[in-house]
């Protein structure tokens, strides 16, 4: 049985291999150099990522799993009967059972995702594991606003962004974001949101550097695919992966540091690299509560609980729309 049938798809929003070597150009002709954050996250990106959660150092995904484990009967009196409920970038919907489990009244769950197979998965599983509930996937970008399906009309939303995935924004950006899910979502709606917060350097560097390479590899994957979708000629061996602090953004960065002088090819361009130079790939923003109730209140949310995780520090905030 396959729902894909059932998939929403939003024509001319998935990047296509035409935008990918467009935006490595643009990308990798600038100075910094720099890659799309989003390109991660092909059917490699995306296993990959499954399996950074479970290295003991990245402890953001069993933080935040178990906090919405703790607090999930709170979160499920926020939710009324027969509530849609719109998940931003939903990836496996591993965190959403959590909800769906405390929060039976739900009957519509829109995951939004630009992984056509990462959908597919989510919509089965859940479909077998919960047959009371309609799932209906909307493969599309979820930074943008979205018309939902017509079955959710006339129904109380909520809007779940789990995964700190506001963290992968810049400030303004991530406002622009939380407007957009607002825009989706219609008035008189509440949304629950997992951030992880700003915590001890070491902490966070292990935590994106971690002892069995996995986010590296996850990083050099975004090289291994220019190779494979666009024909271009990495050499894997020469470029390294590298996380660091930003103190004054308050974010994580990786990057993807040159071993070596050397020149790269791609689109019949030349991309000439020194040794050392880096090519940044991710932004991990690690906001504090007051930086988090900043922005949700410039997208027009006010916060109305929240709860944050000991002895890693992570958020979750219940919002509602101003
Ligand atoms: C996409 C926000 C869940 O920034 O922690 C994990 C992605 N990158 N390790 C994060 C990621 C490197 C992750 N999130």
């Amino acid at each position: 049985m396959s729902d894909t049938s059932d998939i929403t798809m939003e024509e001319g929003e998935i990047p296509s291999s035409d935008d990918l070597l467009r935006d490595a150009i643009a990308g990798l002709s600038a100075y910094p150099k720099t890659l799309p954050t989003k390109y991660l996250y092909d059917a490699e990106g995306s296993r990959l990522f499954e399996e950074i959660c479970e290295q003991p150092e990245y402890y953001p995904t069993r933080t935040e799993t178990a906090l919405l484990h703790a607090i999930s009967e709170d979160l499920s009196e926020a939710i009324d009967n027969d509530a849609v409920l719109v998940e931003f970038g939903s990836g496996a919907s591993t965190k959403t059972r959590t909800l769906l489990d405390a929060a039976p009244q739900i009957s519509i769950y829109v995951p939004i995702d630009i992984s056509q197979i990462a959908l597919d998965e989510a919509a089965n599983s859940l479909n077998a594991d919960f047959p009371n509930l309609n799932v209906l996937p909307l493969i599309a970008d979820f930074t943008a606003p979205h018309t939902l399906p017509e079955a959710t009309r006339n129904r109380p939303h909520v809007g779940f962004f789990p995964d700190s995935t506001i963290g992968n924004f810049a400030p303004e950006a991530a406002v622009d974001f939380l407007k957009s899910a607002l825009i989706t979502l219609g008035e008189d709606v509440r949304s629950i949101l997992g951030a992880d917060l700003a915590k001890e350097e070491s902490v966070l560097i292990s935590a994106y550097d971690d002892a069995q390479g996995v986010t590296a590899a996850f990083n050099l994957n975004l090289l291994a695919r220019l190779n494979r979708e666009v024909g271009a000629d990495f050499d894997l061996e020469a470029f390294s992966h590298r996380a660091i602090w930003n103190a004054a953004e308050s974010r994580i960065e990786m990057h993807l540091v040159s071993r070596k002088n050397q020149t790269v090819h791609l689109g019949g361009k030349e991309i000439a690299f020194a040794v050392g130079e880096t090519i940044h790939t991710e932004n991990s923003h690690k906001y504090t509560y007051d930086m988090l109730a900043e922005l949700a209140a410039a997208a027009g949310w006010r916060i109305e609980k929240s709860w944050i995780s000991d002895p890693y520090p992570f958020a979750v905030l219940l919002m509602g729309a101003m």
